[in-house]
């Protein structure tokens, strides 16, 4: 590791969130907890890096959700590495809790429990003292937890070593930069799972075309971030970065870089079904290009769409090479004109400081208006999430004040301002705010926040029963995953879907990486039932709209185009789905 290695907007982020981990483990103030995970987010949606701003003198503290100490904290990460709350926590309390808050039906309260009655501190030791039945009799857990927590664990064990598709992203971009600029390089890509798309990432594939790879594959293991070198030729280097994640860059001879490229994006059951038709062609294909059987010179190499081509096939985008059924709709000329970031026209769903964002209305509506934006709808939290400072009737009528003022202030400028609430499904399904504030919304978003461990056809009439308010126009992230974190609850999505499609409910696909839900497939279920789509970012701050697009990626996959995207449509079309008054 080079001692002038700059820590990187993902590596500080990294460290807050556990921070704020640790600070709920160990019982801190919610506020607290709140404040270090708002950070982490303005830390990884900042488009500068801190350490580049720092050395340029900025003052972190003008920047939204950084106060005085988590300004000094982030300062201190740049300058020696060291978060001083971290490093004293992490002394306090054992790091492997880290592990036992990300199974089900634990969180930070109940690990604290564990851990103080239990002497658990990872993973194995939770596991040891489930099976002997000394987790059923403490204070509120009981045998049906203990049952769950021992299946968590499973879950927990099978996903570990997969990485969030944004935080993936986020280290990436820059690593792709430096290969893009390394001496000799004509063309670079990502391949791999992140070039499909995918909610979280294995491991991240690069791929570079040049005559000589040894100066490519050196600026990879020289590069910033890099923790190890865990081998390095002339075909390939793998390298494990600071925060876990692996990396491998292979170089090829630009002639080839299009065979390669389709090869190393996968998927592999993607691979094998092309490869099969190949076959069938009487060609060989592999990842140095489309052979005629016994031949030495390619047919196809150079370019993805010649490939491709050359089987008799368009172009088939990244996001749907899972073996969907792709090669069929391709072969028929049926494949799907998929939904662009371009088409996107509004953003539907995030929050300000009137709840828990931490920007104004004012800075968010002028961030959607450079996104370019002809509509945004504010949505703040109602009332039930008091944490958030959630909104009742009396604090709604003042939003509306001053959104007034804004109004008047802003004139006919796009984008177009929506009023809206993200409004809590309370345990039996009402809804938390009454029906003549409901009826004045011009969207009105419905959510779960609370009671995730309801049995099945209790949770689901619990939702199905808000969809069927008349004034409700969107489930946000039907499932309630966080993704490595939380499973979503156990609820009947296709009854949910049923009852969405019928009152003319819209099915979020929430754009946060940490939540992608709905999900590809789900968003697959929802269509089927006949419902439409939003794609929404949820954003807790201006940066955080930048997250539709992985919204985006998680809707090409599902195969969704114009037509099913409710925010890709012009607003009075908009308007007249939030009427309600029929297709
Ligand atoms: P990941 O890393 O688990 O998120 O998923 P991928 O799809 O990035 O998988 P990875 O990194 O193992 O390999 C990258 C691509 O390389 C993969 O999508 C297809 C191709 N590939 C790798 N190994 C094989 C193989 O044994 N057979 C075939 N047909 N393709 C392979
Ligand atoms: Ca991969
Ligand atoms: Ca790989
Ligand atoms: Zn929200």
């Amino acid at each position: 590791m080079s001692s002038q290695r700059r820590i990187g907007n993902a590596e500080i982020a990294e460290r807050l969130e556990r921070a704020a981990d640790l600070l709920e483990i160990d019982g801190a103030n919610a506020f607290r907890v709140r404040a270090y995970r708002n950070a982490a987010e303005v830390v990884a949606a900042h488009a500068e890096s801190f350490a580049a701003m720092l050395e340029r003198g900025a003052d972190l503290t003008d920047l939204k959700g950084i106060g005085k100490d988590l300004a000094a904290g982030i300062t201190s990460l740049v300058r020696d590495g060291a978060l001083p709350v971290l490093d004293e926590l992490s002394e306090r309390v054992p790091l492997g809790l880290l592990d036992v808050v990300r199974v089900q039906g634990v969180g930070p309260k109940r690990a604290n429990t564990l851990w103080r009655q239990r002497e658990v501190t990872g993973l194995d030791d939770l596991e040891r003292v489930a099976r002997a039945g000394r987790v059923a009799d403490l204070p509120g857990f009981g045998e049906k937890t203990q049952a769950k927590i021992l299946s968590g664990i499973e879950a927990v064990r099978r996903r570990d070593g997969r990485v969030r598709l944004g935080d993936a992203d986020a280290v990436v971009r820059p690593l792709l930069a430096l290969v893009e600029g390394a001496p000799g390089v004509t063309r670079a890509a990502v391949a791999g799972s992140l070039r499909r798309g995918r909610e979280t990432i294995g491991d991240v594939d690069l791929l570079a075309a040049a005559d000589d790879p040894a100066p490519v594959m050196a600026a990879l293991r020289d590069a910033d971030g890099v923790r190890e070198v865990l081998g390095s030729g002339d075909a390939k280097t793998s390298v494990l970065l600071t925060g876990g994640l692996q990396v491998d860059l292979r170089v090829v001879p630009e002639a080839a870089f299009g065979a390669a490229l389709a090869y190393f994006t996968g998927s592999k059951a993607h691979n094998v079904a092309l490869r099969q038709r190949a076959i069938e062609r009487g060609f060989k294909l592999s990842e140095y290009g489309l052979f005629e059987q016994g031949g030495e010179e390619p047919i196809a190499a150079r370019d993805e769409r010649d490939v491709y081509a050359a089987l008799g096939l368009p172009w088939i985008a990244p996001e749907l090479r899972e073996d969907r059924g792709e090669l069929d709709a391709a072969d028929a000329g049926r494949l799907p004109e998929l939904l662009t970031l371009d088409d996107v026209r509004g953003d539907l769903h995030w929050h300000t400081t009137w709840s828990d964002g931490v920007d104004d209305v004012e800075t968010m509506l002028a961030a959607c208006a450079a996104r370019g934006y002809e509509y945004a709808a504010i949505t703040d939290h109602s009332q039930a999430l008091r944490m958030t400072g959630g909104l009742d009737a009396a604090k709604l009528a003042r939003q509306w004040e001053a959104l007034d003022t804004v109004d008047s202030e802003r004139g006919d400028a796009a984008p177009t301002l929506l009023r809206g609430l993200e409004v809590d499904i309370l345990r039996d399904g009402r809804l938390d705010l009454d029906d003549d504030w409901l009826e004045r919304l011009e969207i009105v978003i419905v959510s779960v926040h609370s009671h995730f461990d309801l049995a099945q056809a209790d949770q689901t009439e619990r939702i199905v029963r808000a969809l069927e308010h008349p004034s409700v126009n969107v489930l946000a992230h039907p499932t309630g995953r966080l993704l490595g974190r939380r499973d979503g609850f156990d609820v009947d999505l296709d009854a949910v879907f049923e009852a969405a499609a019928e009152h003319g409910v819209a099915i979020e696909c929430n754009a946060s990486p940490y939540r992608l839900d709905a999900s590809d497939v789900h968003l697959m279920r929802a269509v089927r039932a006949g419902c439409t789509i939003v794609i929404d970012s949820d954003a807790h701050a201006a940066a955080g709209l930048d997250d539709m697009r992985f919204g985006v990626l998680t809707a090409r996959r599902a195969w969704l185009g114009i037509d099913h995207v409710l925010n890709a449509w012009p607003l009075e079309r908009v308007r007249a789905f939030l009427a309600r008054s029929g297709p």
